[in-house]
Protein backbone atom coordinates (compact mmCIF):
# COMPACT_ATOMS: atom_id res chain seq x y z
CA UNK A 1 0.00 0.00 0.00
CA UNK A 2 1.43 3.61 -0.47
CA UNK A 3 2.36 5.54 2.30
CA UNK A 4 -0.58 6.57 4.90
CA UNK A 5 -0.70 10.28 4.16
CA UNK A 6 -1.42 11.69 7.72
CA UNK A 7 -2.71 15.23 9.19
CA UNK A 8 -2.49 16.52 12.61
CA UNK A 9 -4.76 18.58 14.17
CA UNK A 10 -2.93 20.55 17.56
CA UNK A 11 0.57 20.93 17.53
CA UNK A 12 1.38 20.47 21.44
CA UNK A 13 3.07 17.28 23.55
CA UNK A 14 0.86 14.76 21.85
CA UNK A 15 0.94 15.98 18.54
CA UNK A 16 4.87 15.87 18.68
CA UNK A 17 3.93 12.11 20.03
CA UNK A 18 1.27 11.49 17.44
CA UNK A 19 3.68 12.60 14.56
CA UNK A 20 6.72 10.43 15.50
CA UNK A 21 4.54 7.45 15.35
CA UNK A 22 3.05 8.50 12.16
CA UNK A 23 6.88 8.90 11.15
CA UNK A 24 7.83 5.52 12.85
CA UNK A 25 5.12 3.79 10.76
CA UNK A 26 6.19 5.07 8.00
CA UNK A 27 3.43 7.52 6.88
CA UNK A 28 3.74 10.87 5.10
CA UNK A 29 3.39 13.87 7.51
CA UNK A 30 1.72 15.84 4.87
CA UNK A 31 -0.12 18.88 7.26
CA UNK A 32 -0.96 20.31 10.79
CA UNK A 33 -3.83 22.71 11.78
CA UNK A 34 -3.45 24.69 14.97
CA UNK A 35 -5.37 27.01 17.00
CA UNK A 36 -4.19 30.22 14.19
CA UNK A 37 -2.30 29.76 11.09
CA UNK A 38 0.77 30.99 12.91
CA UNK A 39 0.45 28.70 15.69
CA UNK A 40 0.11 25.83 13.21
CA UNK A 41 3.12 27.36 11.03
CA UNK A 42 5.60 27.04 13.90
CA UNK A 43 4.33 23.41 14.95
CA UNK A 44 4.48 22.28 11.55
CA UNK A 45 8.26 23.59 11.45
CA UNK A 46 8.90 22.35 14.82
CA UNK A 47 6.98 18.65 14.11
CA UNK A 48 9.16 18.58 10.55
CA UNK A 49 5.28 18.79 8.68
CA UNK A 50 5.32 19.32 5.29
CA UNK A 51 2.78 22.25 5.70
CA UNK A 52 0.71 24.37 7.71
CA UNK A 53 -3.21 24.60 7.26
CA UNK A 54 -4.81 27.63 7.54
CA UNK A 55 -7.17 26.09 9.55
CA UNK A 56 -9.16 22.69 10.25
CA UNK A 57 -11.25 22.30 7.58
CA UNK A 58 -8.79 22.89 4.81
CA UNK A 59 -7.53 19.88 6.64
CA UNK A 60 -10.04 17.91 6.84
CA UNK A 61 -10.89 17.99 3.16
CA UNK A 62 -7.27 17.67 1.62
CA UNK A 63 -7.65 15.13 -1.00
CA UNK A 64 -3.75 14.16 -0.02
CA UNK A 65 -5.02 13.11 3.45
CA UNK A 66 -6.08 9.57 4.37
CA UNK A 67 -6.00 10.05 8.37
CA UNK A 68 -6.52 12.61 10.85
CA UNK A 69 -4.89 12.94 14.11
CA UNK A 70 -6.92 14.75 16.80
CA UNK A 71 -4.31 16.24 19.05
CA UNK A 72 -6.55 19.31 20.13
CA UNK A 73 -7.99 20.51 23.46
CA UNK A 74 -10.68 17.52 24.63
CA UNK A 75 -13.53 20.09 24.00
CA UNK A 76 -13.21 19.90 20.16
CA UNK A 77 -12.65 16.49 19.70
CA UNK A 78 -15.77 15.08 18.63
CA UNK A 79 -16.79 18.04 16.55
CA UNK A 80 -13.46 17.58 14.54
CA UNK A 81 -13.52 13.66 14.52
CA UNK A 82 -17.06 14.06 13.12
CA UNK A 83 -15.80 16.47 10.41
CA UNK A 84 -13.03 14.49 9.36
CA UNK A 85 -15.30 11.32 9.29
CA UNK A 86 -17.40 13.48 7.14
CA UNK A 87 -14.77 13.89 4.27
CA UNK A 88 -14.06 10.12 4.29
CA UNK A 89 -10.94 10.11 6.47
CA UNK A 90 -10.04 7.54 8.81
CA UNK A 91 -8.93 9.14 12.46
CA UNK A 92 -6.84 8.64 15.38
CA UNK A 93 -8.77 10.44 18.40
CA UNK A 94 -6.92 11.63 21.28
CA UNK A 95 -8.41 10.85 24.55
CA UNK A 96 -11.45 11.53 25.60
CA UNK A 97 -12.89 10.79 22.40
CA UNK A 98 -15.57 13.00 23.27
CA UNK A 99 -17.00 15.12 27.03
CA UNK A 100 -19.76 13.52 26.79
CA UNK A 101 -21.52 9.87 25.89
CA UNK A 102 -24.26 11.61 23.28
CA UNK A 103 -21.42 13.00 21.34
CA UNK A 104 -19.40 9.74 21.76
CA UNK A 105 -21.92 7.72 20.63
CA UNK A 106 -22.37 10.13 17.50
CA UNK A 107 -18.83 9.33 16.35
CA UNK A 108 -19.02 5.62 17.15
CA UNK A 109 -21.78 5.97 14.36
CA UNK A 110 -20.45 8.58 11.89
CA UNK A 111 -17.38 6.30 11.56
CA UNK A 112 -19.54 3.03 11.39
CA UNK A 113 -21.77 5.65 8.31
CA UNK A 114 -18.31 6.48 6.75
CA UNK A 115 -16.90 2.58 6.48
CA UNK A 116 -13.83 4.10 7.84
CA UNK A 117 -11.16 3.41 11.23
CA UNK A 118 -11.46 4.69 14.00
CA UNK A 119 -9.01 4.42 17.37
CA UNK A 120 -8.78 5.98 20.26
CA UNK A 121 -4.63 5.90 22.02
CA UNK A 122 -5.46 3.77 24.71
CA UNK A 123 -1.65 2.94 24.64
CA UNK A 124 -0.66 1.12 27.57
CA UNK A 125 -1.91 -1.82 26.18
CA UNK A 126 1.31 -2.02 23.55
CA UNK A 127 3.33 -2.73 26.53
CA UNK A 128 4.57 -6.47 25.55
CA UNK A 129 4.56 -7.17 29.15
CA UNK A 130 0.90 -5.74 29.46
CA UNK A 131 0.20 -8.42 26.07
CA UNK A 132 1.79 -11.03 28.43
CA UNK A 133 -0.18 -10.12 31.40
CA UNK A 134 -3.78 -10.18 29.43
CA UNK A 135 -2.40 -13.96 27.92
CA UNK A 136 -1.82 -14.95 31.60
CA UNK A 137 -5.06 -13.96 32.39
CA UNK A 138 -6.93 -15.46 29.36
CA UNK A 139 -5.04 -18.85 29.89
CA UNK A 140 -6.28 -19.69 33.26
CA UNK A 141 -2.88 -18.97 34.71
CA UNK A 142 -3.54 -16.46 37.12
CA UNK A 143 -6.79 -18.75 38.10
CA UNK A 144 -10.64 -16.80 38.54
CA UNK A 145 -10.13 -13.06 39.26
CA UNK A 146 -11.12 -11.52 42.93
CA UNK A 147 -9.38 -8.68 43.58
CA UNK A 148 -8.15 -5.58 41.81
CA UNK A 149 -5.60 -3.02 42.98
CA UNK A 150 -5.08 0.03 40.46
CA UNK A 151 -4.07 3.66 41.00
CA UNK A 152 -3.24 6.29 38.52
CA UNK A 153 -1.08 9.08 39.67
CA UNK A 154 0.96 11.73 38.73
CA UNK A 155 2.06 15.43 40.73
CA UNK A 156 2.10 18.35 37.35
CA UNK A 157 -0.78 19.43 39.17
CA UNK A 158 0.06 19.32 42.60
CA UNK A 159 -0.12 23.04 43.69
CA UNK A 160 -2.69 25.98 42.71
CA UNK A 161 -0.44 27.43 40.50
CA UNK A 162 0.01 24.56 38.20
CA UNK A 163 -2.72 24.53 35.54
CA UNK A 164 -3.60 23.94 31.66
CA UNK A 165 -7.03 23.89 29.52
CA UNK A 166 -7.95 20.37 31.55
CA UNK A 167 -8.51 22.35 34.36
CA UNK A 168 -11.29 24.43 32.39
CA UNK A 169 -14.44 22.32 32.21
CA UNK A 170 -15.29 24.22 29.04
CA UNK A 171 -12.38 22.84 27.36
CA UNK A 172 -11.06 19.77 28.86
CA UNK A 173 -14.91 18.85 30.27
CA UNK A 174 -16.58 17.78 33.36
CA UNK A 175 -14.66 15.26 34.53
CA UNK A 176 -10.56 16.26 34.26
CA UNK A 177 -8.45 13.75 36.47
CA UNK A 178 -10.72 10.49 35.78
CA UNK A 179 -11.38 11.09 32.08
CA UNK A 180 -8.00 12.02 31.28
CA UNK A 181 -6.28 9.56 33.23
CA UNK A 182 -8.32 7.31 35.17
CA UNK A 183 -9.83 6.13 31.48
CA UNK A 184 -6.34 4.77 30.49
CA UNK A 185 -6.74 2.71 33.92
CA UNK A 186 -9.99 1.28 33.54
CA UNK A 187 -9.18 0.72 29.41
CA UNK A 188 -6.19 -1.33 31.34
CA UNK A 189 -8.57 -3.44 33.39
CA UNK A 190 -10.56 -4.37 31.54
CA UNK A 191 -7.91 -5.17 28.61
CA UNK A 192 -5.60 -7.19 30.93
CA UNK A 193 -8.57 -9.09 32.31
CA UNK A 194 -11.29 -9.64 30.01
CA UNK A 195 -14.18 -8.51 32.31
CA UNK A 196 -16.40 -5.72 32.10
CA UNK A 197 -16.55 -2.86 34.83
CA UNK A 198 -20.64 -3.61 35.09
CA UNK A 199 -21.23 -0.94 38.55
CA UNK A 200 -18.90 1.11 40.62
CA UNK A 201 -19.23 3.35 43.39
CA UNK A 202 -16.97 6.79 43.39
CA UNK A 203 -15.94 9.64 45.11
CA UNK A 204 -14.10 13.08 43.65
CA UNK A 205 -12.44 15.98 45.57
CA UNK A 206 -11.17 19.21 43.70
CA UNK A 207 -8.90 20.26 46.24
CA UNK A 208 -8.32 24.14 44.52
CA UNK A 209 -11.10 26.10 43.86
CA UNK A 210 -8.82 28.49 41.51
CA UNK A 211 -6.23 27.67 39.56
CA UNK A 212 -4.30 30.14 37.79
CA UNK A 213 -6.76 32.65 39.29
CA UNK A 214 -9.67 30.81 37.30
CA UNK A 215 -12.30 28.78 38.51
CA UNK A 216 -11.70 25.35 38.76
CA UNK A 217 -14.63 23.04 38.02
CA UNK A 218 -13.49 19.29 37.89
CA UNK A 219 -11.79 17.13 39.91
CA UNK A 220 -8.05 16.50 41.09
CA UNK A 221 -8.35 13.13 42.12
CA UNK A 222 -11.32 10.28 41.96
CA UNK A 223 -11.62 7.12 44.17
CA UNK A 224 -13.69 4.67 42.74
CA UNK A 225 -14.50 0.96 43.83
CA UNK A 226 -15.48 -1.09 40.94
CA UNK A 227 -17.47 -4.66 40.85
CA UNK A 228 -16.28 -6.84 37.41
CA UNK A 229 -18.01 -9.30 35.75
CA UNK A 230 -17.36 -12.83 37.71
CA UNK A 231 -17.78 -10.47 40.66
CA UNK A 232 -14.28 -9.98 41.29
CA UNK A 233 -13.91 -6.03 43.02
CA UNK A 234 -11.81 -3.74 43.09
CA UNK A 235 -10.04 -0.01 44.17
CA UNK A 236 -8.88 2.36 41.89
CA UNK A 237 -7.39 5.54 42.72
CA UNK A 238 -6.67 8.56 40.45
CA UNK A 239 -4.51 11.81 41.29
CA UNK A 240 -2.82 14.64 40.03
CA UNK A 241 -1.65 15.78 43.21
CA UNK A 242 0.70 12.75 43.98
CA UNK A 243 4.21 14.34 44.81
CA UNK A 244 6.69 12.30 43.16
CA UNK A 245 4.55 10.50 41.08
CA UNK A 246 5.08 10.86 37.54
CA UNK A 247 2.82 8.94 35.36
CA UNK A 248 2.11 6.00 38.22
CA UNK A 249 0.05 4.15 36.35
CA UNK A 250 -0.53 0.42 38.42
CA UNK A 251 -2.47 -2.33 37.49
CA UNK A 252 -2.60 -4.95 39.95
CA UNK A 253 -4.71 -8.05 40.17
CA UNK A 254 -5.01 -11.40 42.23
CA UNK A 255 -5.89 -14.61 41.13
CA UNK A 256 -7.29 -17.81 42.83
CA UNK A 257 -4.11 -19.31 41.66
CA UNK A 258 -1.60 -15.89 40.82
CA UNK A 259 -0.87 -12.33 40.84
CA UNK A 260 -0.02 -10.00 38.32
CA UNK A 261 1.29 -6.46 38.79
CA UNK A 262 2.65 -3.98 36.20
CA UNK A 263 3.82 0.03 36.99
CA UNK A 264 4.05 1.24 33.79
CA UNK A 265 6.97 3.50 35.10
CA UNK A 266 8.66 0.05 34.72
CA UNK A 267 7.19 -1.16 31.91
CA UNK A 268 9.61 -3.65 30.87
CA UNK A 269 8.46 -5.49 33.75
CA UNK A 270 5.85 -7.66 35.26
CA UNK A 271 5.71 -9.10 38.49
CA UNK A 272 4.17 -12.29 39.05
CA UNK A 273 2.96 -13.37 42.52
CA UNK A 274 2.06 -16.86 44.12
CA UNK A 275 2.14 -18.21 47.71
CA UNK A 276 4.83 -20.74 46.22
CA UNK A 277 6.72 -17.42 45.57
CA UNK A 278 6.88 -14.52 43.37
CA UNK A 279 9.17 -13.40 40.30
CA UNK A 280 9.71 -10.47 38.38
CA UNK A 281 9.72 -11.09 35.04
CA UNK A 282 11.41 -8.88 32.54
CA UNK A 283 10.37 -8.29 28.62
CA UNK A 284 11.23 -10.54 26.46
CA UNK A 285 10.47 -10.93 22.75
CA UNK A 286 10.17 -15.17 22.78
CA UNK A 287 7.31 -14.78 25.83
CA UNK A 288 3.59 -15.69 25.08
CA UNK A 289 1.37 -12.04 23.88
CA UNK A 290 4.71 -10.07 22.52
CA UNK A 291 3.23 -10.45 19.30
CA UNK A 292 5.66 -8.80 17.72
CA UNK A 293 5.44 -5.62 19.90
CA UNK A 294 9.07 -6.15 21.20
CA UNK A 295 11.18 -4.29 18.94
CA UNK A 296 14.64 -4.75 20.16
CA UNK A 297 15.99 -8.04 22.28
CA UNK A 298 14.95 -8.46 26.17
CA UNK A 299 17.50 -5.99 28.30
CA UNK A 300 17.47 -2.90 25.27
CA UNK A 301 14.65 -0.79 27.39
CA UNK A 302 11.52 0.01 25.46
CA UNK A 303 9.12 3.17 26.15
CA UNK A 304 6.16 5.08 26.21
CA UNK A 305 6.75 6.19 22.52
CA UNK A 306 7.95 2.45 21.40
CA UNK A 307 4.45 1.59 22.74
CA UNK A 308 2.58 4.79 21.31
CA UNK A 309 4.35 3.43 18.00
CA UNK A 310 2.34 0.01 17.91
CA UNK A 311 -0.26 1.51 18.60
CA UNK A 312 -0.45 3.85 15.76
CA UNK A 313 0.88 0.81 13.43
CA UNK A 314 -1.82 -1.04 14.46
CA UNK A 315 -4.20 1.96 13.53
CA UNK A 316 -2.82 2.08 10.42
CA UNK A 317 -2.85 -1.61 9.64
CA UNK A 318 -6.67 -1.31 9.71
CA UNK A 319 -6.51 0.76 6.50
CA UNK A 320 -5.14 -2.06 4.69
CA UNK A 321 -8.09 -4.28 5.80
CA UNK A 322 -6.25 -6.15 8.97
CA UNK A 323 -7.65 -6.32 12.08
CA UNK A 324 -4.92 -6.14 14.57
CA UNK A 325 -5.64 -7.90 18.47
CA UNK A 326 -6.28 -5.38 21.05
CA UNK A 327 -6.49 -2.19 19.18
CA UNK A 328 -8.42 0.50 20.75
CA UNK A 329 -11.22 1.44 18.67
CA UNK A 330 -13.73 4.72 18.90
CA UNK A 331 -16.20 1.84 20.49
CA UNK A 332 -13.47 1.72 23.67
CA UNK A 333 -13.78 6.01 23.04
CA UNK A 334 -16.87 5.28 23.99
CA UNK A 335 -16.96 2.46 26.89
CA UNK A 336 -14.68 5.39 28.64
CA UNK A 337 -17.25 7.78 28.25
CA UNK A 338 -19.57 5.51 29.66
CA UNK A 339 -17.62 4.72 32.72
CA UNK A 340 -16.66 8.24 33.11
CA UNK A 341 -20.10 9.58 33.07
CA UNK A 342 -20.81 6.65 35.61
CA UNK A 343 -18.01 7.81 37.83
CA UNK A 344 -19.28 11.84 38.08
CA UNK A 345 -22.88 10.37 38.45
CA UNK A 346 -22.50 8.02 41.41
CA UNK A 347 -20.20 11.18 42.82
CA UNK A 348 -22.67 13.39 42.11
CA UNK A 349 -25.62 11.25 44.08
CA UNK A 350 -23.16 9.33 46.79
CA UNK A 351 -24.56 5.61 45.66
CA UNK A 352 -23.36 2.73 43.48
CA UNK A 353 -24.17 3.15 39.72
CA UNK A 354 -24.28 0.52 37.20
CA UNK A 355 -21.98 0.63 34.06
CA UNK A 356 -23.73 0.48 30.89
CA UNK A 357 -23.11 -2.57 29.36
CA UNK A 358 -20.98 -2.86 25.96
CA UNK A 359 -23.28 -2.74 23.20
CA UNK A 360 -22.68 -5.26 19.96
CA UNK A 361 -20.05 -4.24 17.66
CA UNK A 362 -22.20 -2.02 14.99
CA UNK A 363 -21.60 -4.04 12.19
CA UNK A 364 -19.59 -1.94 9.53
CA UNK A 365 -17.74 -2.02 6.28
CA UNK A 366 -15.13 -0.68 8.80
CA UNK A 367 -11.95 0.52 6.83
CA UNK A 368 -13.23 -1.71 4.12
CA UNK A 369 -12.66 1.41 1.91
CA UNK A 370 -9.60 0.87 0.41
CA UNK A 371 -6.95 3.85 0.10
CA UNK A 372 -7.07 5.16 -3.57
C1 LIG B 1 -1.69 14.24 31.08
O1 LIG B 1 -2.34 13.81 32.23
C2 LIG B 1 -1.34 13.05 30.19
O2 LIG B 1 -0.62 13.54 29.10
C3 LIG B 1 -2.57 12.34 29.67
O3 LIG B 1 -3.38 13.23 28.90
C4 LIG B 1 -2.14 11.14 28.82
O4 LIG B 1 -3.26 10.44 28.30
C5 LIG B 1 -1.32 10.21 29.70
O5 LIG B 1 -0.90 9.07 28.94
C6 LIG B 1 -0.11 10.93 30.26
O6 LIG B 1 -0.53 12.13 30.96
Amino acid sequence: MSPVRAGFLGGGFMAAVHSRAARAAGARLVALASSSPERAAQAADRLGIGRPAAHVAELVTAHDIDVVHVCTPNRDHAEQALAALAAGKHVVCEKPLATSVEDARAVVAAAAEAGVAGAVPFVYRYHPVVRQARELVATGAVGRILTIDGAYLQDWLLESGDTDWRADASLGGASRAFADIGSHLCDLLEFVTGRRIVALSARTSTVFDTRAGSAVENEDIAAVVVELEGGALGTLLVSQLAPGRKNGLVLELHGSARSLRFAQERSEELWIGSREGSQLVLRDPGAVGDRGLSLVPAGHPMGYQDAFNGFVADAYAVLDGASPDGLPTFADGLRAAEITDAVLTSARERRWVDVAPVPAPPESPAASKELT
